[in-house]
């Protein structure tokens, strides 16, 4: 039996893993089965004994959020508006529970936009709160977030990302480690090489530069800058690093 207070694992499914980017509503059945064998597999050896995972939206989420108009900064008051997009990220999530749980993972759901709010309006910070994820933790859950909706003061519901919820969980749980698991082998120089440690933003900044400047949630740079922060190491790799990231040793790139 874990101890209540083991560290868990924080590990993120980027929605470009396990679905099909290009068409609305397509999981990547391969991708995302290859992932839930390699999360059953290192909970039944032990290597990992708590383990939080947050997947993001693909084409889910994303399509309804853009069709909407929704990202992280611009909200929506139209309640048909909040379903299409809480619609398609839950139907995912049930996807990416059904799988765990056919094999063996007792994963269940937490619903970021039943919990979380943006108290200060779109530029302020998430507030989550982690009772009920630290709970069913120590009771022995897999509790599995998404990306999602989000109340948002004076702009209705905005869109929280993966990744904004995986720096609130390492840090409000203390996590172990984090891992950022997408169609990406790590943080690519500027040749498209594998940086294999980044300990430092300047060392970096230039080659990750504003070239994905248009992704909503900020690109890579935004993410290594508040990967970095965080206590925890984190690493960023592809989907042939979830296995090697699970047994504890380091994949793609390491940020710490
Ligand atoms: O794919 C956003 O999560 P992400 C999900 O982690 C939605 O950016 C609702 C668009």
């Amino acid at each position: 039996e874990p101890d209540a207070a083991t560290p868990p694992v924080v590990l993120k499914l980027g929605g470009s893993l396990i679905t099909e980017k290009d068409r609305p509503e397509t999981l990547d059945g391969a991708a995302l089965d290859a992932a839930c064998d390699a999360v059953a597999s290192a909970l039944a050896a032990g290597a990992v004994e708590r383990l939080v995972v947050v997947h993001g939206g693909g084409s889910f989420g994303h399509h309804h959020a853009s069709k909407h108009g929704v990202s992280t900064t611009a909200g929506t008051s139209e309640a048909d508006a909040v379903m299409d997009i809480h619609g398609a990220m839950t139907e995912l999530n049930r996807a990416v529970l059904d799988r765990l749980r056919d094999r063996g993972v007792p994963a269940i759901p937490v619903h970021p936009l039943s919990l979380s709010a943006r108290p200060a309006g779109p530029d302020g910070d998430l507030d989550l709160p982690l009772s009920s994820t630290a709970t069913l933790l120590g009771e022995g859950f897999v509790p599995v977030l998404h990306g999602d909706g989000v109340a948002t003061a004076g702009a209705g519901v905005t869109v929280v990302s993966g990744d904004e919820l995986v720096v609130e969980l390492a840090t409000g749980l203390g996590a172990r480690r984090v891992g950022v698991c997408s169609t990406v082998p790590g943080v690519l120089d500027g040749d498209g090489e594998v940086i294999p440690a980044i300990d430092e933003f300047g060392a970096v900044a230039d080659l990750l530069g504003a070239s994905d400047a248009t992704d909503v949630s900020g690109g890579m740079a935004a993410k290594v800058r508040e990967l970095l922060a965080l206590d925890a190491p984190a690493h960023v790799f592809g989907a042939a690093g979830l296995e090697p990231f699970l047994r504890g040793e380091d994949a793609g790139t390491r940020i710490d």
